[in-house]
């Protein structure tokens, strides 16, 4: 039995002020909390290798010791000789920041198109990749794909990674199929025993069909809510279990494994005051409802309410175990978010 460990999408560094001007519950930690608990879980459970499908980070230009905290954890983990492949995702540019620490010898990055290969128990395995193609995938994956795969010997288990929206892929309420930033399913190869991506923070595991042979697709999403879209998903990692049968290495099994998250609701006010201690007791009631590490997104669009709702109230009346933000209005080009 061989397994892999599975993540994506970790958006390291959101809400983590380095100097924060006021004290209040952030969710900075969180991010950091379920990246720590994915390699932790990889260690315990004597995972064979690691895998992260890109944004690492929350976006390109990340504060130092942002970078910093990240890449100390990583490089205990790496210790550990458990191997720790990613691919550089749209938040990355496409290119990690460059580090010391990052030149482990544990640790691979595909800083372009190409293959790692990992021998462990008695099975090669072969990770082929390329950085996040941020316009018109569809019109250079043949391309990148014979670059990346030039030279190769034949393995045991040849395994695609990337970080890219493939067809069929889905967020809530939308189903990827065509555009060229969409990937194809008929371009992807007939003789992978499984295509890794990032990108897509809804997790989801779907197949396709080339020359007799089923093969998944396999989105972790991110290990933390990263917007109210993602409100209802469940957030975690995907732990893959290949096994030898008489025929060669299989794919036996994809297990999600769930990570904790705090509650993530949004409150909505739409009463009309002018009067601050009606909108207080209002608000008051309506957050001694929710669970107490709520993150919660609140929104009003009454103007004359709105005019009420200052940072120092919203400051005073929400529970230290909260983290509460206030949505920006309505605007009708850009939508909620
Ligand atoms: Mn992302």
């Amino acid at each position: 039995m061989l397994k892999i460990v599975f993540f994506a999408d970790t958006h390291l560094g959101v809400d983590y002020p380095i100097k924060p001007k006021v004290d209040r519950r952030r969710r900075g930690e969180d991010f950091f909390n379920n990246y720590k608990k994915v390699l932790d879980y990889a260690i315990e459970s004597k995972a064979d290798l690691v895998v992260h499908g890109g944004d690492f980070f929350f976006r390109s230009k990340v504060p130092a010791s942002i970078v910093d905290k990240a890449y100390d954890i990583l490089y205990d983990f790496a210790e550990n000789e458990i191997p720790f492949v990613i691919v550089p995702g749209n938040h990355e540019r496409s290119v990690l920041p460059s580090s010391i620490l990052m030149n482990h010898k544990n640790i691979y990055i595909f800083d372009e198109p190409s293959t790692f290969f990992f021998k462990k128990k008695n099975a090669v395995i072969g990770i082929t990749g390329f950085p996040n193609i941020r316009n018109g995938i569809r019109l250079q994956f043949e391309q990148i794909f014979t670059e990346a795969i030039e030279g190769n010997p034949d393995v045991d288990i040849k395994l695609l990674l990337m970080h890219q929206a493939i067809q069929e892929s889905k967020i809530e309420g939308y189903t990827f199929r065509y555009g060229i930033d969409v990937l194809p399913l008929e371009m992807l190869p007939a003789d992978y025993q499984a295509i890794l991506s990032g990108h897509i923070h809804k997790a989801q595991v779907f197949y396709y069909e080339k020359k007799e042979n089923r093969i998944p697709v396999i989105y972790p999403g991110s290990t933390e809510r990263t917007s109210v879209v993602e409100m209802v998903e469940e957030k975690g990692f995907y732990e893959i279990i290949f096994e030898e049968s008489e025929t060669g290495w299989k794919l036996l099994e994809t297990k999600f494994h769930i990570l904790p998250t705090r509650p993530m609701v949004r409150l909505d006010i739409t009463r009309l005051t002018e009067d601050e201690r009606v909108l207080r007791n209002l608000l008051e009631a309506e957050l001694s409802k929710l669970d107490k590490d709520s993150v919660v997104r609140l929104r009003c669009e009454i103007p004359e309410t709105r005019k009420l709702l200052k940072a120092e109230l919203l400051r005073e009346l929400t529970p230290k175990t909260m983290t509460l933000t206030l949505a920006p209005v309505y605007q009708k080009r850009k939508g909620w978010i």
